[in-house]
């Protein structure tokens, strides 16, 4: 069943208030389809968009767009169709016998069409359409409750995703909840220590020594297992907890860092720099402080930024790196290449070391185009004087060519996927690859 247990009982939801006469129509109608063994379908359709227009055209107006709405909906609606306005701005129709999924498709489509006429209403250039939710009984939910949850969710996620309609149990409504579940859970599994730091080598790729490892931060969700490691960056990056979870990475990594820094001296632990963070007034103290207290030389830290973030170009983020490069740390450019075209950065910002993106060394062998650009970046950080290293490494054939290309270092599951530090201790004394 495509419903997504997890996420249809803890996600949060619109507050719908007076919904329990809407609730007990929908019970009868669920209860018809199941004696006439039929299939019903629930389209969510919300308008609470339209109340930004309060500011534009006006409450009055506003409450008129949104009554105008329900006289269209009512003539529309087939006959056996059940129309409620479930409060203000949300109407759902109830259509209690599909006999094929794209009727529903077509009853969207119906809705949408109609709400064009509003556009003279409203004196605005573009229509009003809804967002719409849609989940089918039996798939989607087998009461009321469930059905309702289910509809308004995808109407909800329709919203984030800035689409106008969005099927329950998709493959993108079950992205978007998932990735609120994870945002809204975030704060308690941070205080919670849910969080892990796992460890990918670097590597010189001709010589074969180990050079460090970027520490990279994973989360296991109670519910929802293993989550993407773009997506957990994401909702970092946009929370309040920026600055909490990039101190906790430092300070978990410098101290771990001490038992493979005892097997390789020389070895330099690298961790990733938000962009967001970069200006920040008290990051220089705060790294310091770090490298402090787990006692670890300076320039055995790497911090990773991505071009992105340089691109930025703020006069507080050149100020602080250029006091921690004075200070004897590492800096890196993380991603290199997928930014701006421009590299007056190099100039600006004092760098040691460049890590050319994965998607470059992915297509290294097929497009002709990277090879020359992975080319031209190795030129370029080497005439800089900067270490470069290839990241995304995943076949031996890439690897040769790296190092016929001139490329010094590299990183990528052939030599390693990023391992718990139990994991990274072991690799360390036998790096099999
Ligand atoms: O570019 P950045 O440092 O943000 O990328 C780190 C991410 O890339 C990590 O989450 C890691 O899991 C992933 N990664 C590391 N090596 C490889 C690789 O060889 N192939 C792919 N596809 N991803 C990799
Ligand atoms: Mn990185």
């Amino acid at each position: 069943m495509p419903i997504h247990p997890e996420t249809a009982s803890t996600t949060s939801v619109s507050v719908i208030t007076g919904c329990a006469g809407f609730l007990d129509t929908l019970d009868n109608a669920l209860i018809s389809a199941n004696n006439l063994n039929r299939r019903m379908g629930l389209l969510f359709i919300d308008l609470s968009h339209v109340n930004m227009l309060n500011t534009r055209i006006g409450y009055r107006k506003v409450s008129e767009v949104l009554d105008s709405v329900h006289s269209i909906l009512a003539d529309i609606k087939r006959p056996s169709d059940l129309l409620e306005r479930i409060d203000e701005n949300r109407f759902a129709l109830i259509l209690p016998d599909i006999k094929f999924p794209a009727v529903i498709d077509l009853a969207v489509n119906k809705v949408h069409e109609s709400l064009d006429g509003l556009r003279g209403l409203t004196g605005l250039e573009t229509t009003i359409y809804p967002k719409t939710g849609i989940a089918l009984y039996p798939e989607h939910g087998k009461s009321a409750e469930e059905l309702l949850l289910e509809a308004d969710t995808a109407a909800q996620a329709a919203h984030i995703s800035g689409s106008n309609v969005m099927h329950a149990g998709s493959d993108e409504c079950l992205k978007i909840n998932q990735s609120k579940l994870i945002e809204s859970d975030f704060e308690s599994a941070f205080m919670n220590s849910e969080f892990e730091l796992y460890y990918q080598p670097k590597v010189d790729i001709a010589s074969r020594e180990i050079y460090g490892a970027e520490a990279l931060i994973r989360w296991k969700h109670k519910d929802l297992g293993k989550v993407n490691p773009e997506l957990l960056v994401q909702v970092i990056e946009r929370g309040p907890l920026l600055q909490d979870v990039t101190l906790w990475t430092l300070n978990t990594a410098l101290n771990q860092s001490s038992v493979m820094r005892e097997k390789f001296p020389g070895f330099k632990i690298a961790v990733n720099l938000s962009p967001g963070l970069l200006s920040s007034p008290d990051l220089v103290e705060l790294v310091l402080q770090s490298l402090k207290t787990w006692e670890v030389p300076h320039d055995s830290l790497i911090l990773e930024v991505t071009e992105t973030a340089m691109i930025a170009d703020h006069k507080a983020a050149i100020e602080n790196l250029q006091k921690l490069s004075d200070a004897g740390i590492m800096m890196s450019i993380d991603d290199f290449g997928t930014g701006y075209s421009s590299y007056s950065y190099l100039q600006q910002f004092p760098v040691n070391e460049l890590k050319i993106d994965k998607s470059f060394i992915q297509s290294l062998l097929t497009e002709t185009s990277s090879e020359k650009l992975v080319g031209s970046m190795i030129a370029l950080g080497k005439d800089f004087g900067l270490s470069v290293l290839a990241e995304g490494i995943e076949t031996v054939e890439v690897l040769d060519r790296l190092v016929e290309l001139g490329c010094e270092y590299g990183q990528g599951y052939l030599i390693a996927k990023p391992m718990p530090i139990e994991d990274m201790t072991e690799w360390l004394d036998k790096p099999d690859w």
